[in-house]
């Protein structure tokens, strides 16, 4: 497959890159840290979206490379950074079926001298569906190390409350598709203002992705949700425009 042979490549030369994008507190706006998401400039057709070689990459097994290196840049980069914002990184469920995942992330850790507790791991329902107990042993040990776990992408797919209970998360961020109709379908806002209040009484953080308009944020903002994400905050950058953000925060 040519997308495989090249994403081989690009892992060998360099090509990838890591941009980050800003986590805000809901209320005062405040800068609270960064997820990171991979990019990917090819010599020859540019960017290719996430969307398109993260499948690739799970198929051939390079997810397991990539999401270390991933991991490695991430934590490499927020170690450096002046504050103590978190740095939230994405985990594929073809990573938890390698046995010595949560070995190589507390390494990883260790040795860019990160502090646990500012490292967030996005974790999607595949990871739950797939092998529990294994599943739930990995988690464990990563927690019992001060790492936090969140649950992406929360009310697409089968969303089942029972994960909520049998996983101990600390985050549940509402995918961008209710935000996204918030304003116009009066049923999507009841499902985001439900998730707040689940989130509440079980007292698990809640942040809302996509937030790309003011009118989004002055409604969630109403609702008391604890976290924000979305173009409106602020888009994904690369690391070297990460100072100015900092600056600006302060
Ligand atoms: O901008 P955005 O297109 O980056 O991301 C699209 C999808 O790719 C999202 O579902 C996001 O979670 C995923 N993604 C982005 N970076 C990573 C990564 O480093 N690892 C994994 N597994 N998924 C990622
Ligand atoms: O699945 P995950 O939540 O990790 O995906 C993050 C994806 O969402 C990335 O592709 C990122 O670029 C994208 N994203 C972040 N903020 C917004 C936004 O406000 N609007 C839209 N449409 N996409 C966003
Ligand atoms: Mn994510
Ligand atoms: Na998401």
């Amino acid at each position: 497959r040519l997308l495989e042979r090249d994403l081989r490549q690009a892992l060998a030369e360099g090509q990838l890159e890591v941009h980050y994008q800003p986590l805000v507190e809901c209320n005062s706006e405040a800068l609270l840290g960064f997820e990171a998401l991979v990019r990917w400039r090819h010599p020859e057709r540019g960017q290719v979206p996430p969307s398109e070689f993260i499948p690739v990459a799970e198929e051939s097994g390079l997810i397991i490379q990539l999401g270390e290196w991933v991991m490695r840049t991430a934590c490499r980069e927020a170690a450096k950074w002046p504050g103590d914002q978190r740095i939230a990184i994405n985990l594929s469920p073809v990573q938890f079926r390698h046995a010595d995942l949560a070995h190589k992330i507390l390494t990883i850790v260790e040795q860019t001298g990160l502090a646990p507790e500012r490292l967030e791991l996005e974790i999607t329902e595949g990871v739950l569906i797939e092998d529990t107990e294994h599943t739930l042993a990995t988690l464990s040990l990563l927690k019992s190390a001060g790492i936090r776990v969140s649950l992406d992408d929360f009310g697409t797919g089968y969303s089942s409350l029972s994960y909520l209970q049998r996983f101990p998360f600390d985050k549940i961020k509402i995918d961008r598709s209710f935000v996204w109709e918030m304003g116009r379908n009066a049923d999507s806002m009841a499902i985001v203002r439900s998730v707040i209040a689940l989130g509440r009484s079980l007292r698990i953080t809640v942040i809302a992705e996509g937030v790309e308009t003011p009118e989004q944020l002055a409604l969630l903002q109403s609702e008391q949700c604890d976290q924000v994400q979305g173009f409106l905050l602020g888009r994904p950058v690369p690391a070297r425009d990460l100072t100015q953000l900092m600056t600006d925060a302060e």
